[in-house]
């Protein structure tokens, strides 16, 4: 039997950023470096797959630090910790890694930058992330407040609206954020910001090439997990940008071919925490039942990298 025609357009960047890159590097030589058992608070990055395969190496993952012995290293994931959690940390004389990206950490810093200078802090971000409870434990409760919508802004109850800074989470929508940026701006004229927004160039990329996919094809697959919110960030920008299918797959077997009956060309990206193994299993997945020809849509070349730290660059 003759298989159907299909085109595949895979957006170009997917996949892994610099920052998870960085953050499963750091597992991989801490287990190296003190062998195992090396603990992580949290998933290193929201990916099953991968957390499963650190795993198998030795990597014991834990959601508090309260889990850990105190004689074993912990890893910090790439989403970031409040302030309290090294702290308590160090008074237990642990030895810990941060695996927080550095995009991460630089709105840390940022946002105690902003309370140095007098400033309340409102955070655009989703309640109840690791990211947004990372960078608003780097300050004291009530110091920075949430926003996750427009209509959050109009009730947002602010100390002083003239002594205002935001930040952002780095996955959110790039353009969703705009619209929220611009409220805040209405109600607080006086608001300071980052020049854009604090969303990352690795978010950023992977939004614009959805953008450029979406429209040319009937169905679109983000690879990704459910609690991964910048993979679920593209799913959205795919339904808003012409696909009128666009869904996350944890990797190939989670395909629903029978939603994907009688289509002729499909858009696959991954999340930036989604190994290109599992963009590949897809493809090949398509290819067992469908004539395949695969088209790259490139819109940015990413050339990012982050070094990790130092501990983990010793030999001795
Ligand atoms: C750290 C910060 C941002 O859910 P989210 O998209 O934040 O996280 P992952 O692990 O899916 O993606 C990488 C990442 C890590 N993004
Ligand atoms: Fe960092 Fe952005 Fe990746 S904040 S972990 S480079 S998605």
């Amino acid at each position: 039997m003759t298989k159907p025609a299909l085109t595949l357009y895979l957006a170009a960047p997917r996949g892994f950023c610099a920052g998870v890159d960085r953050a499963i590097k750091i597992v991989e030589m801490a287990l190296e470096k003190w062998g195992a058992p090396v603990y992580v608070r949290h998933e290193i990055v929201h990916n099953k797959f991968v957390v499963d395969g650190l795993r198998d190496k030795g990597a014991v993952f834990v959601e508090e630090l309260d889990e850990c012995p105190n004689d074993r290293p912990v890893i910090f994931s790439a989403h970031g910790v409040p302030k309290s959690v090294p702290a308590a940390a160090e008074t237990r004389k642990m030895v810990y890694v941060d695996a927080t990206c550095p995009l991460v950490s630089k709105v840390h810093i940022e946002a105690e930058r902003h309370a140095e200078n007098g400033l309340q802090i409102i955070m655009i971000g989703h309640k109840g992330h690791p990211e947004t409870v990372g960078t608003m434990g780097q300050l004291p409760d009530g110091e920075v407040l949430l926003v996750e919508t427009v209509d959050d802004v109009a009730t947002v109850d602010v100390r002083n609206p003239d002594s205002l800074a935001f930040v952002t989470q780095t996955t959110l929508s790039v353009d969703d954020t705009k619209d929220i940026v611009a409220a805040l701006q209405r109600r607080f004229p006086a608001i300071i910001g980052p020049h854009k927004e604090d969303i990352c160039y690795a978010t950023t990329n992977r939004q614009e090439a959805v953008k450029a996919v979406a429209p040319k094809a009937d169905a679109l697959l983000v690879v990704g997990a459910p609690n991964s919110s910048n993979s679920r960030r593209l799913v959205e920008v795919g339904a808003k940008n012409g696909c009128n299918y666009a869904q996350l797959v944890q990797r190939a077997d989670n395909i629903d071919w029978r939603a994907l009956d009688g289509i002729r060309s499909v858009a696959i990206t991954a999340g930036a925490s989604a190994p290109e193994l599992l963009v590949n299993e897809v493809i090949d997945a398509f290819r067992a039942r469908y004539d395949v020809t695969v088209e790259q849509v490139e819109t940015a070349i990413e050339r990012v990298e982050f070094k990790v730290p130092r501990v983990l660059r010793q030999t001795a």
